[in-house]
């Protein structure tokens, strides 16, 4: 017999973990199916080497109990993936979280029961669930994407994704490795992979900005100021996100010579901050460039040969228009006898044999393939169950030529379903811990006006989704960010439709449109009553 819950919760990651905990605080019998065998979301997959977050540890966190933030201790500006899991897990052991979960267990399909206006979901045990709320709490860049590449079945070594990566950690020593990838993923790994591979052949489709992160351990001076100063901090990232150093000035106000200065500064500093020397950078291509020429003198300067630093700079897109890497010796370890960069523009891959893989121009032998190929960004994980709202229409149907949805939250057709962190929304453009909460926080509210006034079911208008989905596009028209073949529009996906998915406006904007809806009495959705 399919068993009740009043909101279904798909994912135990951030997003899961603070959903499920806000449900029972509201008085809503949740529950949370998790694939992962344990709490953690991305932060349970990404055990890759070098994998750390590049929001500072302080602001990358929960701010919804005071408590919390007061008693977790966080060692370094930039956590790594070990001690950010570990506070997952004490989050989920503090707020007796997962008696709630179903671990090791896959969400397949939800189907919306016109008549009693309930979902109905299975999991892949065969299990069947009755909700009347699901929560998509499903990950942003969770859905992994090993590369096509031709004769890559016939390999035989070992290939990891860096998104899946075996809790057993693979050794590098003696190996032949292949790195496929220059993104966040592959740039936080290739430096610690180089440092025990026998040799690492890094493959670069498209090289990135990368920033140095300069990241070191939290003084224990500067984490109790942090805690003390919480309340003014949080406020203030419930309003920009990350609470970095937003210059108001345009990048030609300033001389040639205070413009190199404030690049330096902001270089040496360390991390994102870097992108907001100046209001203009994703804005105007002019301005951009003067920060991309900055980066590129670093390049230079830190890469001994001038091939090889000439096939690390990025030219073809605006900086930041792909999502900006932060590194640690990135640059400096192409430097090393035992690293060698396989520029793919030049010489593309044309198979892979069983230890081999070959270019137009080499054959290089492998042992070892690590894919930092990245992820079907925003909808991949949606994609993967089987989603049918009213009528029986599909979502993946819905959003054949693109995300569609109102406030990134819910959809047309697909009453009480509501999306976290998902395509329409900030979402990867901003702190995802400030986003998450921001969504909870409103489906919340959203559920206790629902139960309070009898409903069974909202739904966004048509209309009220088409303005947004426009909306959406022309905030993304006014900057940069278009302008690179990025996973932000999609590009990385062959056959996935070419639209800018995030919100742009910023989560202050995007928060006061979301609760001035909610003051409206939820303008732009249709509220049904019970019988
Ligand atoms: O993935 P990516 P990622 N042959 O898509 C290349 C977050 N994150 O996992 O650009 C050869 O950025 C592809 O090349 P191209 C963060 O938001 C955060 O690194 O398509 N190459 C690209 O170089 C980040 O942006 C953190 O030409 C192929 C790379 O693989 C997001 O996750 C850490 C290929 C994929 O880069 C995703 O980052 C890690 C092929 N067939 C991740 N297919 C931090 O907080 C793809 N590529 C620091």
């Amino acid at each position: 017999m399919a068993r009740r819950i009043d909101a279904l919760i798909v994912g135990a990651g951030f997003a899961g973990l603070y959903a499920l905990h806000k449900m029972r605080e509201i008085g809503v019998v949740a529950h949370a199916f998790e694939m992962a065998d344990d709490v953690g979301g991305v932060w349970y997959w990404n055990r890759y080497p070098g994998a750390r977050c590049d929001v500072e540890s302080v602001q990358y966190s929960y701010s919804f109990s005071d408590d919390l933030q007061q008693e977790w201790d966080w060692t370094e500006r930039f956590a790594q993936q070990p001690e950010i899991l570990a506070y997952l897990n004490h989050v989920a052991d503090r707020f007796d979280l997962r008696r709630s979960i179903s671990f090791g267990t896959g969400i397949v399909s939800a189907a919306f029961d016109d008549e009693t206006q309930l979902w109905h979901v299975r999991d892949d045990k065969g299990e069947e669930y009755i909700a009347r709320y699901c929560v998509m709490a499903s990950g942003s860049l969770s859905a992994s994407r090993l590369p096509d590449l031709p004769g890559i079945e016939d390999f035989d070594g070992p290939v990891f994704h860096t998104g899946a990566w075996p809790e057993d950690a693979p050794e590098f020593a003696d190996q032949n490795v292949a790195v496929i990838g220059t993104g966040s993923s592959g740039i936080q790994a290739i430096p610690q992979i180089a440092k025990s591979a026998e040799h690492l052949y890094v493959f670069q489709r498209t090289p990135n900005f990368v920033i140095p992160a300069r990241n070191q351990p939290l003084a224990a001076e500067t984490l109790a100021k942090y805690k003390a100063e919480y309340p003014v901090l949080r406020a203030r990232a419930k309003q920009v996100g990350t609470l970095y150093d937003f210059s108001e000035t345009p990048a030609f106000e300033v001389s040639a010579e205070e413009r190199e200065a404030e690049y330096q500064h902001r270089w040496d500093q360390g991390g994102v901050n870097f992108v907001h020397a100046f209001n203009d950078i994703m804005t105007d291509l002019e301005a951009n460039q003067t920060a991309a020429d900055f980066v590129h003198a670093r390049i230079r300067g830190a890469v001994d040969d001038p091939v090889v630093a000439e096939q690390l700079c990025p030219k073809d897109y605006p900086l930041g228009a792909k999502r900006i890497c932060v590194g640690t010796d990135y640059y400096e370890t192409y430097n090393r006898s035992n690293v060698t960069l396989v520029d793919l523009q030049e010489s593309p891959i044309t198979q892979v044999s069983a230890g081999a893989i070959e270019t137009r121009d080499v054959t290089i032998p492998i042992d070892m393939i690590v894919c930092a190929t990245g992820y079907d960004a925003l909808t991949g994980a949606l994609a993967r169950i089987d989603i049918r709202g009213r009528g029986g229409v599909s979502l993946t149907d819905k959003w054949a030529a693109g995300p569609r949805n109102y406030l990134g939250l819910m959809c047309v057709d697909f009453p009480n379903m509501f999306f976290i962190t998902g395509p329409g929304s900030p979402s990867v453009l901003v702190n995802m811990v400030v986003g998450i909460e921001q969504h909870v926080d409103w489906i919340a509210d959203c559920i206790i006006h629902l139960e309070a006034s009898g409903a069974t079911s909202m739904v966004p208008t048509a209309a009220a989704e088409s303005k947004w989905v426009q909306r959406v596009n022309d905030e993304a028209s006014k900057t940069l960010f278009p302008k690179a073949s990025s996973w932000y529009l999609g590009a990385n996906i062959p056959g996935k439709p070419h639209v800018f998915m995030p919100f742009v406006g910023g989560i202050g904007r995007y928060r006061a449109i979301c609760d001035q809806v909610a003051a409206d009495g939820y303008s732009g959705f249709e509220i049904s009553q019970g019988d």
